[in-house]
């Protein structure tokens, strides 16, 4: 076996000098140095699935909202959570391995972790639809066979479907059964769940949907089929940006990032006035919804407002369910959420907010401490997990009116509605349309619910964005040493100032986050901070 992988190594060799990291969203980088790394992910699900008893484990091949060029793989543990961090290490270990050493390092990893070669290793992958995706899959199915892994390919999936996808697989036959193991269940269930949750309740005109030209576009076509269509006061969708046939479109001047960073509408929406609008990202694990108001012009309606539009309905519902002194109910966010937004969850609505670093893994994690967990990244990755407490208590108490009857039959749907495993675009788009038409709200009345801090996102380049430490859920940088008192009597001098620097996860730099009273003040502390961070970077090298 272990020529057998040296010789299928050798196919698709390391590119020399290259040092790969599994970063917050695993490897991600120009697609054409990508090769041995995906062959070696392999491997690597092949350990991990012999070290969980021969468990399911998922690959997603994909960059999401990176430009066409670029690609990506990582790894989602059966249960349909991100890898456990641990493992992080072990596939950057193992990505770095020169050639000639890869088995060695293989075989030490098996021995280390205590894993038995006999063990069965399962492991289902699917990738998005970049045109380096199908050379990257012959990678990987090379990598499975020679480490003797049962594999499914489920060709081309969005990635919190290819979680909803692991979670069933391993689950299957089994109490806990999370829905059928076909992308037809996923569906199934997601369409069914949303007609039990709106409850005869209808949208009030068109949803456009920019699929900013990625996997997402033909899986929403392909939802669609299993929705109400119009004529049943179903859903009005308008679905734009779904090209996938032309490569260089994906994620061009469209889709949730584009969206949330330029602040504007993608350039090929003809949405009208008051209209709502949400974009996907190039894999579909992240939403924003938006709307042009006559007055204001454009609107953004982010993560942030996804989560307190999420808290505030669910909460309502714990209350008329009479569940709301037993179910805790919190929301989970990073330092990138707006402060009015934490202000509101904790002063209006009266729940809890935790702050952890960025990254869906620690978000996900800190959410599951809740029984009803709201977690959202305000650039639109989130979804809300429901306790197995909660969930008992929706499906077991005995209602003693119809108010509590219809609450308690709502709080179930959304429990299979909402995707448990991961931010899932069409999971999020289904439960804001259910949400709004309960309201009946207009995407205008959802803005006012209160109003966003002026804010600026900068990226500085620096020669180590690595010198830059920080705590306190990246909020506090405890290196340089000194820098943070500078931070903090630049912020001193703006009203409602709140500021932050972090080392990017994901690209070669740091970004600066600045919140203030007004528009102008916002630019003024971002860009003193910028150049604060820009000196240091320049001074520790
Ligand atoms: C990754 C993360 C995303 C985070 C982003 C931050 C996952 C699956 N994705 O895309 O949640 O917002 O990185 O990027 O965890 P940054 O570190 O470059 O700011
Ligand atoms: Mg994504």
């Amino acid at each position: 076996m272990d020529e057998a992988i040296l010789a299928a190594s050798n196919k698709h060799p390391k590119p020399d000098g290259k040092v790969f990291q599994y970063g917050t969203a695993g490897f991600r980088m120009k697609a054409n140095l990508l090769d041995s790394v995906v062959f070696r992910v392999g491997l690597i699900a092949a350990l991990r699935s012999r070290k969980l008893g021969g468990q399911t484990i998922g690959i997603m091949i994909t960059a999401s909202h990176n430009p066409p060029e670029d690609n990506g793989v990582k790894l989602v543990d059966p249960m349909g959570d991100m890898l456990e961090s641990s493992w992080e290490q072990y596939s950057t270990e193992l990505a770095n391995a020169a050639n000639e050493d890869l088995v060695k390092v293989y075989r030490k990893l098996e021995q280390d972790l205590r894993i038995d070669p006999a063990t069965p290793a399962k492991a289902i992958f699917a990738r998005d639809t970049r045109a380096s995706g199908p050379a990257l899959v012959k990678a990987l199915v090379n990598a499975l066979k020679e480490s003797g892994t049962e594999y499914t390919d489920y060709g081309l999936l969005t990635t919190p479907q290819l979680h909803y996808l692991t979670r069933c697989t391993n689950t299957e036959g089994t109490p806990q059964s999370y829905g059928e193991v076909s992308e037809k269940g996923y569906y199934e269930k997601l369409s069914e769940a949303f007609v039990r949750a709106m409850d005869g309740k209808t949208t009030k005109g068109a949803l456009t949907v920019d699929c900013a030209n990625g996997v997402g576009g033909p899986k929403l076509k392909e939802l669609l089929k299993y929705l109400p269509t119009t004529v049943d006061g179903g859903l009005q969708i308008n679905v734009i940006n779904d090209d996938v046939l032309n490569p260089d479109s994906l994620n061009s001047e469209c889709g949730a990032d584009f969206v949330k960073t330029k602040q504007r509408s993608p350039p090929s929406s003809k949405a009208a006035s008051n209209d709502r609008c949400c974009s996907l990202d190039g894999d579909a694990d992240r939403i924003i919804f938006y709307f042009n108001d006559p007055e204001h012009g454009f609107r953004l309606l982010d993560g942030d407002k996804i989560a307190t539009l999420a808290a505030t309905f669910i909460g309502d519902l714990t209350r008329a369910a009479r569940l709301s002194d037993e179910l805790r109910i919190g929301v989970v966010q990073t330092a990138y959420a707006n402060g009015a937004s934490t202000n509101y969850v904790e002063k209006t609505l009266g729940f809890p907010v935790v702050c952890t670093p960025t990254g869906v893994k620690w978000l996900h994690h800190a959410a599951t401490k809740f029984d009803v967990g709201v977690y959202f990244e305000a650039n639109g990755h989130g979804t809300v997990v429901f306790s197995p407490q909660a969930l008992k208590a929706f499906y077991t108490t005995k209602p003693e009116s119809p108010a509590q009857a219809t609450a308690l039959n709502t709080l179930q749907a959304l429990s299979e509605l909402i995707n448990q495993t991961v931010g899932d675009a069409l999971s999020d788009m289904l439960l804001v349309e259910t949400i709004l038409a309960h309201k009946v709200w207009t995407p205008r009345e959802w803005d006012t619910t209160y109003i966003d801090l002026p804010n600026r996102l900068v990226r500085v380049e620096v020669n180590d964005r690595n010198i830059f430490k920080t705590t306190n859920a990246e909020r506090k940088l405890v290196e340089p040493h000194g820098t943070q008192q500078q931070l903090d009597s630049l912020v001193a001098k703006f009203k409602d100032g709140r500021s932050f620097a972090r080392a990017s996860g994901t690209e070669d730099a740091v970004r600066v986050y600045a919140e203030a009273a007004t528009r102008s003040e916002a630019d003024d502390l971002a860009r003193q901070v910028a150049a604060l961070v820009r000196q240091e970077g320049s001074i520790h090298m």
